[in-house]
């Protein structure tokens, strides 16, 4: 079976209560790009990508979009086998990992339609029916935090992730101590994301000041080098998210103990072949992990969701969606939803969610 078309859209899904605010992004609507591949046997495959704005992560919309345009003369004719596509696609352009996410995940979705089944059996097989999430809220102000902190709880989410930095250091301290009054004694774990925006002095001070709340660091600093200055000091977990952009990054972070597992996107490392990797190397090293993505609507959802549900279970860390900031899904029958706190893996072949692509008008470009 063969890439026949390769067709690429952009849609907004703007935020509900927008803005969305974290460290270094503040975001009112998203512009995502989904691909949409047609075999030469008819069958049709899905693919997404959705920086969260772009200052984030070394990402942008625009940016995936000529990305994919740059590649997609060069992927008509290749076999939709995922191991071929990647090193067809590493032939036609070096890194720009997360707009291959988005042709990698479309693939995915045709190979287990024409295979009859679903994408979590590409992955090695789901041990699971139903996959943790958790719940990440914006930066904000230490009592609105705290009052998220229990309506989440009490919705049934297992793990929260409270935002942090970009804002004196001081208010970050408080934020964490009310929610941990909120969160102690429920079994409900915490990270605190500083999505980079903490200086090492900020991540030390924090660390110090916090020792009986168990949270961990996801991304405290901005660059590998601020995380192996504060990993000797700090009594709390390290996670790393922003900073593990390629299997190698990641090898590397695991093989050398920097840190103690992972905050990890899909379309990030490329995709859910190099995605599959990354779970196994994790699994070698006993590290936890989170498979989420910087946002996207259904598609990326399920696709994040398929990975999710083969990791081994005590080592996710969950299914992080945007679907509970924005309004409704691209498909109007098996949406992928959040229900108390956990979200059910599609059944179907292949992602087993099938767009209503009226939603998203002509495409921007056609192969
Ligand atoms: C919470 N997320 C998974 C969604 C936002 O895009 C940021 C991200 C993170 O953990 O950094
Ligand atoms: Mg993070």
């Amino acid at each position: 079976m063969k890439i026949a078309e390769l067709h690429i859209y952009s849609h907004d899904l703007p935020v509900k209560n927008g803005p969305y605010t974290m460290a270094n992004a503040q975001v009112w609507s998203l512009d995502t790009t989904l691909v949409k591949v047609v075999a030469d046997n008819g069958l049709i495959g899905w693919g997404e990508t959705c920086p969260v704005g772009p200052t984030y992560a070394e990402a942008h919309a625009k940016g995936a979009r000529a990305a994919l345009i740059e590649m997609a003369p060069g992927l008509i004719g290749t076999e939709a086998l995922p191991l071929t596509l990647h090193r067809r696609m590493d032939g036609l352009l070096n890194g720009h990992t997360y707009a291959k996410a988005a042709v990698d995940i479309a693939v995915h979705d045709v190979l287990g339609k024409h295979l009859g089944v679903p994408v979590s059996d590409l992955l090695g097989g789901a041990t699971t029916d139903k996959v943790p999430s958790y719940y990440a809220t914006g930066v904000g102000a230490p009592d609105d935090i705290a009052r998220l902190a229990a309506e989440k709880m009490a919705e049934g989410y297992p793990r929260l992730q409270i935002k942090v930095g970009g804002r004196p250091v001081e208010i970050d301290i408080e934020t964490i101590r009310k929610v941990w009054e909120v969160v102690k004694g429920s079994g409900t774990r915490l990270a605190v994301d500083g999505n980079r925006g903490w200086t090492t002095r900020d991540a030390l001070r924090v660390s110090r000041e916090c020792p009986e709340i168990p949270f961990i660091m996801e991304q405290p600093c901005n660059t590998i080098e601020d995380l192996q200055k504060i990993r000797p000091q700090v009594t709390h977990g390290i996670y790393m998210d922003e900073n593990s952009t390629s299997l190698n990054t990641v090898i590397s972070a695991a093989g050398t103990g920097l840190v103690d597992g992972f905050g990890m996107k899909v379309t990030r490392i490329g995709g859910l072949n190099p995605m599959r990797a990354f779970r196994d190397i994790c699994e070698a090293r006993n590290l936890p992990h989170t498979c989420d993505d910087s946002w996207g609507g259904d598609i990326i959802a399920a696709a994040c969701t398929h990975v999710g549900a083969t990791v081994r279970p005590d080592l996710l860390e969950g299914v992080w969606l945007a679907a509970p900031y924005i309004e409704g899904n691209y498909d109007p029958e098996n949406g992928i939803q959040i229900k108390g706190g956990h979200i059910a893996l599609p059944t179907g072949p292949g992602l087993g969610v099938v767009p209503d692509e009226s939603q998203f008008g002509t495409p921007v470009a056609s192969f």
